[in-house]
């Protein structure tokens, strides 16, 4: 078989196994390991210039290849286009949005630095496959270096529609520098729709017939295993005590201005101040790690959550009663998938997210004789395979609050009910069936592919 090269911003750890491993290393995992594969991208390391000769590390089959980058690249690349750029862009919040042309210069030239590393190191008959938006012009770079290979790209966050997409500056370029690739994934049918009406208007419709939907998915029966397992843990009996028989509601989610957090403690709020009988028997356990801390947006954000989990805990605290828990490190998964089993509610209001793994996770760590209930934003991804969930207007904190009530009183019955219907697609759709499918549809991919959709 020949060899699949994973191109992303960032390669995993190849020391960091389960716990630490991150969302992209244990979908493909399954794809890395049943045939000889690179991992290329970004060290994690900081140094005085990018470039140098790319670092390798092999486990198994698998080479991990890096390159560090220049403490100015990565600011301009990283920090500046791909996160204050193209991530509020593409999640629909121009206003967020900032251009610098210096940054969108280092953006271009770290893709360019990656494609003079990998071009060598390339055979002929690899299949490559590019990771998310850092990397948009990635194929046009390695084809301009003579590549010729089978080129796919999965995007992992939404693609708005044209006309917000492209008021951001220099939008064209990229979206032309997509039609180097052989395949393009995104997370959901609307989001092609967005991509394909992007790139017809600049005149690629052969490019557009290329997009195709792939929605991502877990590898939800191990996370079963471990949400079973994790009830035998010390640290989630301490957990489970220290909530004195309250009903549990459980949020996770990275730091980030995408997921609603200050409208999410909102709607708690209106909850406990709306309906009064929840009052003391109800605890709200938000885990958000910090990320990004270099961007100014982030940073704002943080300080709003402190201020909202003063107010809601001075608010409505009693003194043997704190309504929500706020940690902003990240747990190990094994002990997170326990505490989502015990969740009677997993409550999941991004403003906008490409798919969205937590409620996923949510819905597999389930005792299916007495499920917890998902509340979800209609925003979501994930929403299109979960049809059991309670689905809400993420900037609707009343909204929020009556689906909290609904939920927390919801009959046995119904919960069950609509945890079968979310768990047929968590369970059938995992994260191997997507790799799958994108790779089959690349490696299919022929000439005929400008002619008929993907699938
Ligand atoms: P993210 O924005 O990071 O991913 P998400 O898909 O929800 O969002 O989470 C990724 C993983 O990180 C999940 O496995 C989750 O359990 C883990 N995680 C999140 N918060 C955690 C915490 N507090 N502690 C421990 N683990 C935590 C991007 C896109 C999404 C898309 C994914 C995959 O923004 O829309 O679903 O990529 O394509």
């Amino acid at each position: 078989m020949n060899r699949l090269v994973v191109v992303a911003n960032r390669v995993p750890d190849p020391a960091a196994r389960g716990a630490t491993a991150g969302g992209l290393a244990v979908a493909l995992q399954d794809a890395l390991t049943r045939r000889e594969a690179v991992w290329f991208g970004w060290s994690g390391r900081i140094a005085e210039a990018t470039g140098g000769e790319p670092a390798e590390t092999r486990i198994g089959r698998i080479a991990y290849t890096t390159l560090d980058l220049g403490r100015e690249d990565h600011r301009r690349y990283y920090a500046g286009f791909s996160n204050a750029s193209l991530w509020p862009t593409l999640h629909y919040r121009l206003g967020l949005a900032q251009f610098d042309r210096q940054d969108y210069a280092g953006y271009r030239a770290v893709n360019a630095a990656f494609a003079d590393a990998l071009a060598p190191r390339l055979r002929p008959d690899d299949t490559v496959w590019v990771h998310d938006f850092h990397l948009f012009p990635m194929a046009a770079e390695l084809r301009r270096r003579g590549c010729g290979q089978r080129i796919g790209f999965f995007l992992h966050v939404p693609f708005p529609p044209a006309a917000l997409f492209c008021a951001l500056p220099r939008a064209e370029e990229l979206l032309a520098d997509l039609a180097g690739y052989d395949v393009i994934g995104l997370q959901t049918e609307d989001d092609v729709t967005n991509l394909r009406a992007a790139l017809i208007g600049i005149g690629q419709p052969e490019a557009a017939a290329r997009v195709a939907a792939f929605p991502i998915g877990i590898e939800a029966e191990p996370f079963a295993a471990l949400a079973v397992k994790a009830l035998e843990k010390r640290e989630t009996e301490r957990f489970r005590l220290s909530l004195v028989e309250r009903a549990l509601i459980i949020g996770v989610d990275r730091l980030d201005y995408t997921k609603g957090l200050p409208q999410r403690f909102c709607g708690y709020g209106q909850l406990l101040a709306r309906f009064k009988a929840h009052r003391s028997k109800v605890t709200y356990l938000q885990v958000a790690p910090v990320s990004r801390g270099d961007v100014a947006e982030y940073r704002t954000l943080r300080r709003e959550l402190d201020e909202w989990v003063g107010r809601i805990n001075g608010q409505h605290a009693e003194p043997d009663w704190a309504p929500l828990r706020y940690m902003t490190r990240a747990v190990a998964r094994p002990v997170l998938a326990g505490f989502m089993r015990m969740a009677r509610v997993g409550l999941v209001t991004p403003l906008r997210d490409g798919m969205n793994l937590v409620a996923k996770e949510y819905v597999a760590a389930q005792d299916p004789e007495d499920p917890g209930v998902l509340v979800l934003s209609r925003f979501a991804g994930a929403v299109a395979q979960l049809p059991g969930a309670l689905l809400v207007n993420p900037l609707d904190p009343d909204e929020i609050a009556e689906a909290l009530d609904q939920a927390l009183r919801m009959p046995r019955e119904e919960r069950q009910q609509r945890w079968q219907d979310c768990a047929v697609s968590v369970f059938r759709d995992g994260a191997r069936a997507w790799c799958r499918d994108f790779l089959a549809a690349l490696e299919g991919a022929n000439d005929t592919a400008a002619e008929e959709p993907v699938r």
